[in-house]
């Protein structure tokens, strides 16, 4: 054990004890840290299955905190930049890797963070305030419209990726990305796809393949009870006051 490499706390410890607290390097970044569930693994049931709901939290979601930390360990310039604002810094990224890296996994980060808040059990998912309705109402033709559109969003992405209900200078508008991307990533994704989600949706095979196999339109028509209103009606809210 005489050679076990120091991880940063005890680093810190160290360098406190030896250097003196003048000497000690800036303050170590916070780690990105996976947040709790706002619910149990079964609250979602039977629409979304606890099985999934834990391997996507615990093992989908840890991952990419994981490897998004390693990555900000190489990039000390980084690191002090909390979630969104490491995003909005992705074009100024010069290395490739790392961008990329902070890319796929700060925003699968961002992404499920996002997700589970915009979920919730089937009796508490309500519906969308009449602020909200009345714009789903204006821009698709009735929330069913919208309901369609959003799913052929999600049925369409080829491959991994989601689908968003965004507000866009003020409008709603119905989006997808692929992989981990998302509408606030300016200089990643197109300007078109640019503005504040209020709505997402993950089409990754892994947030719904154990109970639903290959079947994501039947996923996507169960999610719809699953979908928690008060919270996107909030968000729509916030993003046109
Ligand atoms: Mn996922």
């Amino acid at each position: 054990m005489m050679n076990a490499p120091l991880d940063r706390r005890q680093f810190l410890q160290i360098s406190a004890l030896t250097a003196g607290a003048a000497l000690v390097p800036a303050a170590a970044p916070a780690a990105q840290t996976l947040p709790a569930l706002p619910y149990g693994f079964a609250a979602l049931e039977p629409h979304i299955d606890a099985r999934t709901m834990e391997i996507h939290h615990g093992k989908h979601h840890a991952a990419y905190i994981k490897n998004l930390n390693t990555a900000l360990d190489g990039a000390p310039d980084l690191a002090s930049k909390a979630l969104p604002d490491l995003l909005n810094a992705l074009p100024s990224i010069q290395d490739e890797t790392v961008r990329n890296t902070i890319r796929n996994n700060g925003g699968g980060h961002w992404n499920h963070d996002f997700f589970w808040k915009i979920m919730a059990p089937p009796a508490s998912s309500g519906a969308p305030s009449s602020e909200l309705g009345a714009a789903l109402q204006t821009t698709f033709g009735s929330v069913d419209d919208f309901k369609k559109a959003f799913g052929e969003a999600g049925t369409k992405r080829f491959g991994s990726g989601w689908a968003w209900l965004i507000v866009q200078n003020g409008k709603l508008k119905v989006i997808s990305t692929p992989n981990q991307d998302n509408p606030r990533m300016k200089g990643i994704v197109g300007d078109s796809d640019l503005g504040t989600p209020i709505l997402g949706l993950d089409v990754w095979e892994h947030a719904y393949y154990l109970h639903y196999q290959n079947r994501r339109p039947d996923y996507i028509a169960a999610w719809w009870n699953v979908v928690n209103w008060p919270e996107v009606s909030s968000l729509y809210a916030s993003a046109t006051k």
